[in-house]
């Protein structure tokens, strides 16, 4: 644990599969890979579905030359196998405008299952919904103006309106530094987005001091919505801690409870993080260490829940813990 930054500390309520080993890295995958992380999970007709970031051809610096969003499938949630070729490429967005599509998550809503995921254009940072049934086709559904992204989909209609949470980068009025928020907003067709509102601000959480954002979508609790949230701590006296000459920033995953009929409310959320980084995966080895990007949130059986996230911008990682106990440090 060398290059750990002090401090923080996941919650003994997570277990991490197997002492923190991956559960997908690219040894697994069938065509050219590097770092396989940040995905979006869902159980969807039957079985697991995963979509994955993968960056391949890495500059040497500190940029990849290629990114695109891989498919895999699995029946149990932790052994997963790769679809032959990626799901989304840049070339399926057929737009010269898309620079980069990454860091997708997935909601199931009326048996469609919906992708949020953000795109870089040559004129801003956008967040995209698309839908797909098969796995094979994705209709896009709507692009935000810039500069948006990290958005989650709850997985039912409230009050009649699909809801998301979303992180726009406010950089004119927050200082022009990072101090990102998140935000909420809805919807009645998936396209025209709007009633939007702040729903928390990064001076809300007790362990971050850069930005926060959605991480993964919100799964239905008697408690209220559960849902997972990444928080950045930023220090300027930290030097190289992975591929680049200089990596200054932390990310851990937050956990919060929403009102059920008033999602906008925050019922709590743990005033300590739920993953911070800790094992030789998330803190050693990787382009960039220190980074838990919570992107998946499962609920099992009511009990528990699996929690799958990227860790270093490199690998893809699983957890689990009791729905209860999440609830318990949201009060
Ligand atoms: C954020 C996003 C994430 C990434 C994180 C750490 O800005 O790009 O995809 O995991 O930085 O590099």
């Amino acid at each position: 644990m060398g290059k750990m930054y002090p401090g923080l500390h996941s919650s003994s309520v997570v277990k991490r599969f197997e002492g923190g080993r991956p559960i997908l890295s690219s040894k697994d995958i069938p065509y050219e890979a590097d770092c396989i992380f940040n995905a979006g999970v869902a159980k969807y007709r039957g079985r697991y579905v995963m979509l994955f970031r993968n960056d391949y051809q890495f500059d040497g610096k500190g940029a990849f030359g290629r990114t695109v969003i891989g498919l895999a499938f699995s029946d149990d949630g932790i052994k997963w196998k790769v679809e032959d070729k990626p799901f989304l490429t840049l070339e399926d967005m057929g737009d010269e405008e898309i620079t980069r599509v990454y860091d997708p998550r997935l909601t199931v809503i009326e048996d469609k299952c919906y992708i949020c995921f953000a795109v870089d254009t040559r004129h801003g940072l956008r967040g995209g919904i698309g839908v797909t049934e098969d796995f094979k086709h994705m209709e896009l559904l709507s692009m935000t103006v810039p500069d948006n992204r990290n958005m989650v989909l709850f997985p039912e209609k409230i009050d009649g309106k699909f809801v998301r949470l979303e992180r726009p980068f406010p950089v004119y009025s927050r200082g022009g530094i990072d101090r990102f928020d998140i935000w909420m907003s809805r919807s009645y067709d998936m396209k025209y987005w709007g009633e939007s509102e702040l729903l928390m601000g990064v001076e809300d959480v007790p362990f971050a001091n850069d930005k926060i954002g959605p991480g993964a979508p919100p799964i239905r609790t008697d408690a209220g919505w559960l849902t997972l949230f990444h928080t950045v701590d930023i220090d300027h006296s930290r030097g190289k801690n992975g591929w680049e000459e200089r990596w200054q920033k932390r990310y851990c995953a937050g956990v919060m409870l929403l009102d059920l009929e008033d999602p906008s409310r925050i019922i709590g959320m743990s005033k300590e993080p739920l993953i911070a980084p800790e094992t030789a995966y998330e803190t050693d080895e990787g382009f960039r260490t220190n980074v838990i990007f919570p992107g998946g949130l499962i609920l099992e059986d009511d009990k528990t829940v699996k929690i799958y996230y990227g860790a270093s911008d490199t690998v893809e990682c699983l957890a689990t813990a009791r729905v209860e106990d999440l609830i318990e440090l949201c009060h």
